[in-house]
């Protein structure tokens, strides 16, 4: 089994610029010679994290990508991103594409959630007057009709779900729970964290109210759908204020400034031969012949993006899901730890992003179920020594696997 592919929802209110932060995190300039992921669905593109290549860090000229890119000592991992339409306060009641859209965060590894952090769309996506619309409500609208659509469908049969387990002697219920909530991908170990945060134990479900349930929804979204909040619009001046504002009232999710439209301006300049830039870097070179307009243009992200926030935020909130939300580390593993390189010779052909914690074991079962099956040992290619199955891969490690098949 290869590793997991990696999806992330674009998700928000709608005109917020969902879809022009999915454009500008899927324009890329340099085409993969084969694609990554097999099956793409309409609103499902390719995005990529970024981090320095470990050839970098062994010293290397360069490095042979198969299964990913690097530009410039920059390594672009592939991960799915899916545009998810603009969802409309009542979306868990059917109103506007309500389960549609709901449909599709589940699949979602972590979600996006992209506001208007300049206050110039109304709930329903009308433009008004920057400024004049709260994004923290934003937030709290998204939030509270997942939330309000995964109880919905839950509660239909909870009463008599609950007296099953009440009465009947299991041993393991949270395993069963989380068969009941397998539908929006939650899994068993967010069941047990979920009742630890509450401080129940799956003993008396009958006794719960409604608010109960509603309580362990909360928690169960909040475990297995990890959010970053896209602070989209940050290029206006109304921006700032709310973007600080958002960062107080939501300590414990990541508020990313971004800006969309400057990003897919840059990345579009770039494709043209007009600069040089690379997604996520806080600056670009001119290179080419601009007009007026273009000039003009670019000049301005210059000012009011980069030179504000450092970046335009894309990469940067793209990294966050991955890295930061999700715990994800990469490691390359190659035929030859002398080399690098797999059995072409091509050096460090692939990086993958696995979760922390992942053993060398449970890499080789992700290279080929046969490499996991027959394995001996593993050779950390870095220092030359050999490992355990049970050795647990550190971020950036290069891993040869020994089998006997
Ligand atoms: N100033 C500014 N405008 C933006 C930015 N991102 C998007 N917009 C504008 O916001 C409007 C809506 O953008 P879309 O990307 O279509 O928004 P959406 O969220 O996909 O909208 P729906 O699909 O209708 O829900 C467009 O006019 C964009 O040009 C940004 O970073 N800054
Ligand atoms: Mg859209």
């Amino acid at each position: 089994m290869p590793p997991r592919e990696i999806l992330l929802g674009v998700v928000g209110k709608t005109n917020v610029g969902k879809s022009t932060f999915f454009s500008a995190a899927t324009e890329t300039s340099v085409e993969m010679e084969n694609r990554p992921f097999t099956t793409i669905e309409p609103n499902i593109g390719i995005s990529y994290v970024r981090k320095k290549c470990v050839h970098t860090k062994l010293g290397l000229p360069k490095c042979t990508p198969r299964n990913s890119i690097c530009i410039e000592g920059n390594r672009f991992i592939p991960v799915k991103l899916m545009d998810i339409a603009g969802l409309v306060p009542g979306a868990h009641l059917g109103r506007g594409l309500g389960n549609k859209f709901l449909d599709d965060i589940r699949q979602a590894d972590a979600i996006l959630l992209v506001v208007d952090a300049s206050g110039s769309t109304s709930e329903d996506g009308v433009p008004v007057k920057p400024g004049s619309f709260d994004p923290i409500k934003e937030v709290e609208l998204i939030l509270n009709e997942i939330d309000m659509w995964i109880f919905n469908n839950v509660k239909k049969d909870w009463s008599r779900f609950a007296r099953t387990l009440d009465t009947g002697s299991y041993t393991d219920k949270y395993s069963i729970i989380a068969q009941r909530f397998s539908g929006f991908s939650i899994k068993k170990e967010h069941v047990i964290q979920a009742f630890e945060e509450i401080g129940k134990t799956p003993s008396k479900l009958t006794t719960w109210s409604d608010e109960d349930l509603l309580e362990f929804v909360k928690v169960l979204r909040r475990k297995s759908k990890p959010i970053v909040i896209v602070a989209n619009k940050s290029d206006r001046p109304s921006a700032e204020e709310n973007i600080k504002r958002l960062k107080e009232k939501f300590p414990e999710i990541p508020v990313i400034p971004t800006s969309s439209v400057a990003e897919l301006a840059l990345r579009h300049a770039a494709k043209k031969g007009l600069i040089r830039y690379i997604p996520g870097d806080s600056t670009f070179t001119v290179i080419g012949d601009l007009n007026t307009k273009q000039r003009e243009a670019l000049e301005s992200i210059k000012k009011n993006v980069l030179g504000k926030w450092g970046s335009t935020g894309v990469q940067e909130a793209l990294n966050t899901a991955v890295f930061k939300v999700l715990n994800m580390i990469t490691v390359y593993p190659v035929e030859d730890a002398t080399h690098y390189t797999d059995k072409d010779g091509r050096i460090l052909p692939d990086a993958y992003l696995v979760p922390k914690g992942t053993t060398a074991r449970e890499l080789a079962y992700m290279i080929h179920t046969d490499l996991g099956r027959g394995f001996l040992y593993a050779v950390n290619a870095k220092t030359k020594q050999r490992i355990g199955e049970n050795y647990v891969l550190e971020d950036d490690d290069v891993i040869k696997i020994v089998s006997t098949l």
